[in-house]
């Protein structure tokens, strides 16, 4: 079997790779297959917007396609950026653009109020119609300044009180083991080893 992961984030892509490697399929890019589609993230949910991306390059593809939709909810900000999380910052921003304008936007919170978690949903979407979800959370802080080199978007602003450390802080085996997107991908892989038992495809 052939799954078609549909992203255009290098950083969940390469987590992707470790994190589904377990599973006896062959993982294919957007990049594979020359797909360049620029897809509306229109819905209002993290799993309406995973499934709209999924669903969209199952039918382009004619592949098995997963998709996420990910992000960061910041409490004191009414759990913002959330949904919105890649467009924080306006069109051109670069993730440090983005992180950067969050802390600015907290900074007056005091520690105990600075509570944050990111969230993953995967949708997996067949080319017959058929779709399954899968979800993930990890819990942490919003730091008062960026640290560490590892990860992509947010992570040197994330803050695990357990580890001491932001998530960039983290080494990527450690982040693979704990994040929101390794949670959601375990239980995809369970989903996916149950449609082998099945025979489906
Ligand atoms: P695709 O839609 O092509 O997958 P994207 O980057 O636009 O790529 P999302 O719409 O899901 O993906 O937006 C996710 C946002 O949340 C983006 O700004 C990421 O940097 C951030 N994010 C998601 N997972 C993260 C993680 O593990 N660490 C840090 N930031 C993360």
């Amino acid at each position: 079997m052939r799954l078609l992961v549909a992203t255009y984030n290098r950083g969940k892509m390469a987590e992707y790779a470790e994190l589904l490697q377990e599973l006896p399929i062959e993982l294919v890019s957007l990049a594979d297959l020359g797909i360049e589609l620029e897809v509306e993230e229109t819905g209002t949910t993290f799993a309406e917007n995973a499934l709209l991306k999924a669903r969209t390059f199952a039918e382009v593809s004619g592949m098995v396609t997963m998709a996420d939709d990910s992000g960061l909810e910041v409490d004191a900000l009414d759990g913002a950026p959330g949904i919105y999380s890649a467009r924080y910052g306006g069109p051109n921003a670069t993730d440090e653009d983005r992180y950067r304008k969050l802390l600015e936007e907290i900074a007056d919170v005091p520690q105990a109020q600075r509570t944050a978690r990111f969230r993953c949903v995967i949708a997996l979407a067949w080319p017959d119609g058929r779709r399954a979800f899968t979800e993930g959370t990890i819990e942490g802080k919003i730091a008062c300044s960026a640290r560490g080199e590892h990860g992509f978007g947010y992570d040197p602003v994330f803050y695990l009180p357990e580890y001491r450390r932001t998530m960039a802080e983290l080494p990527p085996e450690t982040k693979n083991e704990i994040s929101h997107r390794a949670v959601a991908a375990r239980a995809l892989v369970d989903k996916l080893s149950h449609c082998f038992v099945a025979g489906q495809s």
